[in-house]
């Protein structure tokens, strides 16, 4: 009953059914770095205070669209939809054992015990989430708090924001005591040139502070001209080519929220050769920067 009426809610749509297979082959042991799990809800239900209702997208789904792309493991991220119960965040690492490595979602209430036992089953990161169309927002104090707990566990702390939030919280960023990977290249607006000042900042930031990684990720939700992305490539390139050694890749497959298109992951591959641009720099991304975080 519970599941019809979550399905029912699903405001975004549904993953691409049949992704074509991509012309480019990732090297060998390639790693998704940026993937979702949701539900199946009647097996983890969705947070009552989600801000969206995803569509069920499993773990069993999950690896055969691994396995089809031509990629080897995947770093899990959990979702605000899932609030912070990581029940299918922790199943999908137990069922996928060293081929997979989680990204949690604590409160301030978490205990030492829970995070040991994450720890146990692959979770290498904390994620903060500041977009506020998917969250309330935390205090900062309780963000400083949790940072100093999951470094003792040898963690780092993935951050979500909106472009024009940078300014703002870069104070708060650089207290962060940890490796910060950046989701989604700090969500530049792409109707603006990679010169433009708020792009500019992004890359000060990380030239600045050599514990700043960014995820190459998200053509399909940054770009204005749709797919194959082109307006998206000058930026993406950028970050690679400048931090060749702190640059992650991954498929944000199921792509909550996609409310213009949904993409074809096949498609979202393909963009890798046109963004690491040689077969040292595709090494560096796909394989040797996720494996030195998540399986060092
Ligand atoms: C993403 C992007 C989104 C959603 C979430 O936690 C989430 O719900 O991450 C988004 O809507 O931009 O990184 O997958």
């Amino acid at each position: 009953m519970m599941k019809d009426k979550q399905v029912m809610d699903a405001d975004w749509m549904v993953f691409h059914p049949n992704p074509r297979k991509p012309s480019f082959t990732p090297p060998k042991g390639a790693v998704d770095a940026h993937c979702h799990v949701f539900g199946p809800a009647h097996d983890f239900p969705y947070a009552a205070k989600r801000k969206y209702t995803p569509c069920d997208a499993g773990k069993e789904q999950l690896f055969s669209l691994r396995d089809h792309l031509g990629f080897s493991r995947n770093v899990i991220v959990q979702a605000s939809c899932h609030g912070r119960n990581n029940d299918a965040l922790i199943d999908a690492l137990e069922t996928a054992g060293d081929l997979a490595r989680g990204v949690t979602v604590v409160g301030p209430d978490v205990t030492d015990e829970e995070l040991h036992k994450m720890d146990t089953a692959g979770v290498r990161g904390v994620r903060f989430n500041f977009v506020k169309r998917l969250v309330d927002a935390t205090p900062k104090h309780v963000f400083l708090d949790i940072a100093a707990r999951v470094k003792k566990l040898g963690w780092h702390i993935v951050v979500y924001f909106e472009a024009a939030d940078l300014h703002d919280l870069i104070p708060f960023l650089k207290q962060l005591p940890t490796v910060v990977v950046v989701d989604h290249m700090g969500r530049p607006d792409v109707s603006k040139p990679p010169t433009h000042e708020s792009f500019q900042a992004f890359i000060t930031l990380l030239s600045e502070n050599d514990n700043f990684w960014t995820k190459v990720t998200c053509p399909e939700r940054l770009t204005l001209a749709g797919p194959p992305y082109d307006d998206v490539i000058p930026f993406a390139r950028t970050l690679v080519d400048l931090f060749p050694t702190r640059v992650l890749w991954g498929t944000d497959w199921p792509h909550p929220n996609m409310k213009s298109h949904m993409p074809d992951d096949g498609i979202l591959v393909d963009v890798i050769p046109r963004i690491a641009t040689s077969k040292e720099k595709q090494q560096a991304l796909l394989v040797d920067n996720p494996m030195r975080l998540y399986w060092p």
